[in-house]
């Protein structure tokens, strides 16, 4: 190092920067930081699960849940909750750090991984490019072709998405669910589309040959995996963490952040796996990363604006939120093909693809059930252009933060999700169940897994995600994307995250 340099070096010390949050958004901006030579620390709510058991026994599976499986509840949450209206699916378990979390608002349950890799721990690991046409559509302030052309790749490559293996969707006892329901599609005219996921598939092919622990195969879905889905933990994780410049700081929540001159003060709440507050501290950052997912980041600053914390937010702060358009429902089969087998593995692999940009779109991918037995019923979730935006207001009366999402905001993806269903059931026969949902309902309106929106970029935030009005604080996860994106959106949550970081580091602001 020349002595201007090191000169240099000790006039500028490198920034404190802190990253709230370790899903896809939070785990780019820790590897693209340290790969910078800049320390950081990751900041999680939950728990580093990979240091709680040997691995192969860190979660459990979908139908026989403990305690690691919910965040501080006292019984499981399943979306589907009743089979012939018997809610034997849900269980009692004990108050825990576990690892799905809820967040309930009046008219929408939105529900969300909790723990280092945030989302990648508890998904159904598809990931899918949208189109780009729609992200065209939703968000015509970033340069889409660039978007496209560079940082969609980039994700699918380091997030290893790969196709599903085709001998398995096309023998395996496993993916006759998805067998089912694709010849039931053709017969109504729809197309099938393969699903690609960053499931490991020669690890799932060896499950099936009983040659290794099952996984996938095993129901582990939604309360986490223990084998074949990389999650982040498994790719940027664990590069950004073999770079030993990120300290992980978990079961430690962010509960307040306001400025201290150019720099920003962070309220730290660190509690053990049973709840109880261990310490609360604040610490001094230069520079903050936003990444605690849409629902996360959009409640702390719409809090902070309301509070007086960040008075230089604008009005776009909390604004533009959405479910993805998500609409589960199932359908009894009937007739020829609508035997769905008594095994079925958790990851799914083909979806109907009846999308056009159009409001009546659909994308209805087919959805497991794993629970051992016969139901002769196809599961969707249906993904829809939905016109419609929630937005985040601070109730001062609770202290809590609102979401408005209502049932008749809902209702024009369960309109558009019906089209499709009714043309399914006129051709094949059968019928939408509704013995399956809560309050007996065919179309889910209440509840989400695909939360998206509320500092949306170039509204709240800066072309980069910077937000407007609090420099030095970075948006980077999936409330800078309005509402919808037609596909699961970890792959452009994830895309958009390389993006923004990219363009920060370009532009020096982390120097
Ligand atoms: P996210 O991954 O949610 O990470 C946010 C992190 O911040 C979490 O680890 C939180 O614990 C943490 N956090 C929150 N608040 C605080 C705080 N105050 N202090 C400290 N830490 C905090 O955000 N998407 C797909 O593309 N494909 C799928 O197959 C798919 N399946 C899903 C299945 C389920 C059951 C669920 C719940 C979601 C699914 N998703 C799927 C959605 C996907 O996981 C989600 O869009 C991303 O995880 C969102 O990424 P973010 O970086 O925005």
């Amino acid at each position: 190092m020349s002595l201007a340099s090191s000169l240099a070096r000790v006039l500028s010390p490198a920034p404190r920067i802190a990253i709230i949050g370790s899903g896809y958004g939070g785990s780019v901006a820790a590897l693209r930081l340290a790969q910078k030579g800049l320390a950081v620390d990751l900041i999680e709510m939950g728990q580093d699960w990979d240091k709680t058991a040997p691995a192969g026994s860190v979660f459990s599976p979908m139908n026989n849940p403990d305690k690691r499986s919910m965040w501080f509840e006292t019984k499981t949450d399943m979306p589907y909750m009743y089979l012939s209206g018997l809610n034997w699916i849900n269980r009692t378990v004990p108050y825990y750090a576990g690892v799905l979390g809820i967040e309930r608002f009046a008219e929408m349950k939105v529900y969300h991984g909790v723990g280092l890799g945030g989302g990648s721990l508890v998904n159904g690991g598809m990931a899918v490019t949208p189109r780009q046409s729609f992200v065209q559509q939703v968000m015509p302030q970033i340069n889409v072709a660039e978007f496209f052309s560079k940082y969609i790749p980039m994700a699918n490559t380091n997030l290893g998405v790969a196709q599903p293996a085709s001998d398995m969707v096309a023998n395996s006892t496993y993916y006759l669910f998805t067998r089912a329901a694709a010849a039931q599609n053709a017969k109504a005219g729809y197309t099938t589309v393969t699903v690609p996921n960053v499931y490991d598939w020669d690890y799932m092919r060896l499950e099936s040959f009983n040659r290794v622990p099952k996984s996938a195969l095993a129901s582990e879905v939604i309360f986490g995996n223990n084998y074949g889905k990389k999650s982040l933990t498994k790719t940027y994780l664990k590069a950004a963490l073999a770079t030993g410049k990120v300290t992980v700081k978990p079961l430690t929540e962010v509960t307040r952040i306001r400025p201290s001159g150019s720099s920003y003060i962070l309220t730290l709440k660190k509690i053990d796996t049973a709840g109880a507050v261990l310490s609360t501290t604040e610490v001094t950052y230069d520079k903050v990363i936003m990444a605690a997912g849409s629902i996360g980041t959009s409640k702390m600053l719409v809090k902070a604006k309301a509070l007086g914390d960040l008075p230089g937010l604008n009005a776009s702060v909390g604004k533009k939120w959405g479910p993805n358009g998500n609409t589960m429902v199932a359908r009894k089969l009937a007739g020829a093909n609508s035997s769905t087998g008594t095994v079925q593995s958790g990851i799914p692999a083909q979806g109907l693809m009846a999308w056009d940009d159009s409001t009546s779109s659909v994308f209805a991918e087919i959805a497991p059930f794993p629970v051992g037995l016969e139901t002769n019923t196809a599961n969707y979730l249906a993904l829809t252009n939905n016109p419609n935006f929630g937005e985040f207001t601070y109730n001062a009366t609770t202290g809590k933060v609102d979401l408005s999402w209502t049932a008749a905001k809902h209702a024009p993806s369960v309109a558009a999700a019906k089209v499709v269903m009714d043309k399914l059931n006129a051709a094949n026969g059968g019928y939408v169940r509704t013995d399956m949902l809560e309050g007996g309902k065919a179309y889910s309106d209440f509840f989400c897994y695909h939360p998206l929106g509320g500092c949306v970029i170039g509204e709240a935030t800066d072309l980069n995600g910077e937000l407007k009005g609090a420099p030095g604080i970075f948006v980077m996860d999936g409330s800078l994307i309005p509402a919808k994106l037609g596909v699961n959106p970890f792959v452009t949550i994830t895309a958009m995250a390389e993006r923004n970081m990219d363009k920060l580091i370009a532009a020096g602001r982390f120097a």
